[in-house]
């Protein structure tokens, strides 16, 4: 039997409860209640107040409070005293790790700051600690700016370019969907709390299809399941909308008032003049030989969406982010985007299409993060901007590199809520740039993650439930607020405060590195978000206004011409195609033969359920749970390489291999396999992990991340 600690007062004795909010980069958001005694954390729940959490929590955040008390957390400053990468760090107090810090990173900037990068993505989404201080701090010493493309930016882009930002569907109203195509979306596995609308509207009637080259928990319950090849989306949009054309299932009368581009366009020079026309030459069989899938697959799901909608009933597409990780991930995007327009789906309010709700929470970013401050910090140079994406190039780049831009060569990086060694892709690139000795390496870190190996300084952060945060979200239209529940752990501090003393110490005496963190979430809303709402209940919903029932029900698209663009003139202005069309995978047995036969297989790496991103993967209980590395491979592939369940097996192409586990697994198709992520290098086996393979190439729109667009071959890992 554990004895019980006496406690200091009776007060203390008494367990409350505090309200916060789920930092994780999820569309979900969720609202936390997290219940606190002796001034621990000992359960991390869902708000039952909160419709969109509706007290549930995943597997993960359920084990929230096993994280923050980790016994592995980060207590104090470290400073290296090993190899880079070697791990091995004394502890230092506070004051001698930032006076050093702020001496480095002066001597740096003094000859120029550019050569100052900062790294950070989602570790939390929270907008105080993710870019308020931190983002004014490294504006105000003129550091390069980081393009923060690793995740959305593809499909961003796209969705700007078409519907004119991230807006759509109001997440609860799939519930009241006929028709609902989960898109490039592992619902079950990464959007938990959307997969209860599905769940209503299925017990109503609703037929579910799932578009995913892996068979995964969600297609598994969809009535339909299209398991095409990566990268091959948009060739079956394009057949959709063949199949909506010749089936006289287009609403000609939502196309000719809200939409460019269908029908009216007079091209040149052999291009196609329209939308129309693009896809009359996509009809189902020539798509169904790009996606690898029967054609019928294809009529069957162009009929389902085509009738429903002539019947006036909800159509509607949850479109997430596995197409977007290839080549023509952004021209994916489009051609998706366009399909709700063409049916007049949008007339509905459980009609039409949601990839991402963000655009629509007014956020005061230029108040949060001052990008007025850069021009004062650059002293006369012309600002920088490093794509976060290819790293790897961008740390190894010698003076003269495209890569940057006239600039100098990377000196210093400040890494903040992100994990660049596990996560970016091209590992070898990444882990020799992360080691170059003259690198100068700041991590912020609740843990000894793979990047913190390579830092000089490892600072400890304090964790959602330690400090203030505003949320936004990309899954709902709530405001969430997070109000710290305990204080902080060990010596751990906010990131907020840790460049608010940098600032000090650099000298940057201006009012606005004094904001506190509560300051800093009033400053993140205008007055249309009431904060005493916020602190009183935890969560505020967005006024009608920015989170409209039916958005485009009336048109009113926020693109230039307030149409849904077939047809952008703005990407025509940058010498893109104006339309949609499907940009086949660089890595792929039709765009590079030579490269297919010697790498036969089709990657792709989406996440383990039990972790989000690399996050959590040293959580034992949740890594028990997943067990290992695992690759999903298909019965045909792993017989005719003689590979048996289990066997370790090594992943591997040109630019690295990686090892873990063979799952022969009906979850993969054949000819693809599914690397599962992300797991901590030094967790994985033999310090490797799936971004060993996958490769720096970019998107067509977006500058973003290639992961699913990787060629591959497999074998028997020898000892
Ligand atoms: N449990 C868990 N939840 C998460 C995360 C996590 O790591 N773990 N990560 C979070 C983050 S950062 C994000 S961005 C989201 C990501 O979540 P999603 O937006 O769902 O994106 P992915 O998981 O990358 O891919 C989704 C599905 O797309 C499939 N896919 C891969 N390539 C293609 C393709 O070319 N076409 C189509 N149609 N499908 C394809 C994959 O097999 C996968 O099942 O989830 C968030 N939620
Ligand atoms: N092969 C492959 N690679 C991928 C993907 C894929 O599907 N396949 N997905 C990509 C995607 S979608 C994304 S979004 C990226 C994600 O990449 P990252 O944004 O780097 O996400 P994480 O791996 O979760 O690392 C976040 C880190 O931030 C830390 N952290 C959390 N909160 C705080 C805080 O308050 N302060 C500080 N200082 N640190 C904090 C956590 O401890 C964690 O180590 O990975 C990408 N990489
Ligand atoms: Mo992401």
């Amino acid at each position: 039997m554990p004895t019980l600690t006496p406690t200091p007062s009776a007060s203390h004795s008494v367990p409350t409860t505090v309200k916060g909010a789920c930092p994780h980069d999820c569309p979900d958001t969720c609202a936390l209640l997290t219940t606190v005694h002796n001034g621990v954390a000992i359960k991390v729940a869902g708000n039952p107040d909160h419709p969109a959490t509706g007290g549930v929590l995943c597997t993960k955040v359920a084990r929230y409070a096993e994280r923050t008390h980790h016994p592995e957390r980060l207590l104090h400053p470290l400073k290296r005293v090993g190899p880079k990468g070697s791990g091995q760090f004394v502890p230092v107090s506070w004051a001698e790790a930032l006076a050093d810090i702020a001496a480095k990173l002066q001597a740096v900037a003094a000859t120029d700051p550019r050569a100052v990068l900062p790294y950070s993505y989602a570790g939390t989404m929270g907008l105080v600690q993710g870019e308020s201080i931190a983002a004014r701090f490294f504006h105000r010493l003129g550091a390069s700016l980081l393009d923060r493309t690793i995740c959305a930016s593809a499909g961003g882009e796209a969705l700007v370019h078409t519907l004119g930002g991230k807006v759509g569907m109001r997440v609860e109203q799939f519930a009241h969907s006929q028709v609902i195509v989960i898109w490039g979306s592992n619902a079950i596995g990464s959007n938990l709390h959307f997969w209860r609308h599905v769940q209503a509207a299925k017990r109503n009637g609703a037929t579910l299809v799932c578009i995913d080259p892996r068979r995964t928990e969600t297609a598994e319950k969809c009535q339909h399941h299209l398991p095409l090849l990566p990268g091959t989306d948009a060739a079956l949009a394009l057949a959709l909308m063949h199949e909506f054309t010749v089936h006289g299932w287009l609403d000609d009368d939502y196309i000719a008032r809200f939409t460019t581009g269908w029908a009216d366009l007079h091209g040149q020079n052999g291009t196609q003049r329209s939308l129309r026309e693009r896809c009359l030459l996509w009809p189902p069989e020539r798509a169904a030989a790009v996606c690898g899938i029967a054609p019928q697959a294809i009529r069957d799901l162009a009929r389902i969406m085509g009738e429903t909608a002539r019947k006036n009933q909800p159509v509607a597409i949850r479109l997430n982010y596995g197409m977007q990780r290839t080549r023509g991930g952004g021209n994916a995007v489009r051609a998706v985007a366009c399909l709700p327009a063409l049916l007049g789906a949008w007339r509905h309010p459980a009609g039409g299409l949601l990839m991402s709700s963000s655009g629509q929470f007014p956020v005061q970013r230029h108040t949060l993060q001052r990008p007025d401050l850069l021009s004062q910090g650059l002293g006369g140079r012309a600002p920088r901007t490093i794509n976060m994406s290819s790293v790897g190039d961008a740390l190894l780049a010698q003076p003269g590199d495209p890569v940057l831009q006239g600039g100098p060569p990377i000196a210093a990086v400040v890494v903040y809520n992100s994990n660049p060694v596990a996560v970016a892709p091209e590992s070898a690139k990444v882990v020799q740039g992360f080691a170059r000795p003259d690198l100068f390496t700041v991590v912020l870190e609740h843990f000894q993650t793979d990047t913190a190996d390579y830092a000089d300084y490892v600072l400890p952060a304090t964790t959602q439930l330690e400090h203030w945060d505003i949320h936004t979200s990309y899954g709902h239209t709530d405001v969430l607020l997070n109000q710290p529940a305990i204080a902080p752990v060990g010596q751990s501090k906010p990131n907020t405060q840790v460049f608010r003393e940098l600032a000090a110490l650099m000298g940057f005496a201006e009012p606005w590195f004094a904001d506190s963190d509560e300051a800093l979430c009033r400053q993140a809303f205008g007055p249309e978000i009431d904060f005493n709402q916020l602190l009183a209940h935890g969560f505020a919903p967005l006024p009608e206004a920015h989170a409209p029932l039916a958005p485009f029900a009336q048109g009113g698209f926020p693109t230039p011409s307030g149409k849904c663009e077939f047809y952008s003139h703005r990407l025509a202005d940058q010498g893109l195609d104006p339309l949609p069309n499907h940009v086949p995978n660089l890595e792929a047995a039709d765009s590079n033969p030579t490269l297919a036969r010697r790498y036969p297989l089709a990657m792709i790496s989406p996440p383990a359920r039990n972790f989000l991103n690399s996050t959590f993967v040293n959580v034992t209980s949740l890594r028990d749970i997943e067990a290992e590395p695992v690759l999903e491979m298909h019965g045909t592939d792993a017989a005719a390489r003689g590979l048996a369940e289990g066997a370790l097996v090594r992943v591997f192409n040109d630019r690295g291999s990686y090892h873990c586990a063979l799952r022969i697994s009906p979850r993969a198709r054949p000819g693809v396999v599914n690397g599962l992520g992300i797991w901590w290098r030094k967790l994985g086996v033999r310090g490797t992990n799936v971004n060993e393979v996958t490769s720096q190439a970019l998107t067509d729109l977006g500058r973003a991340p290639t992961f699913y667009d990787c060629l591959v071959q497999v074998e028997a890992a020898g000892d």
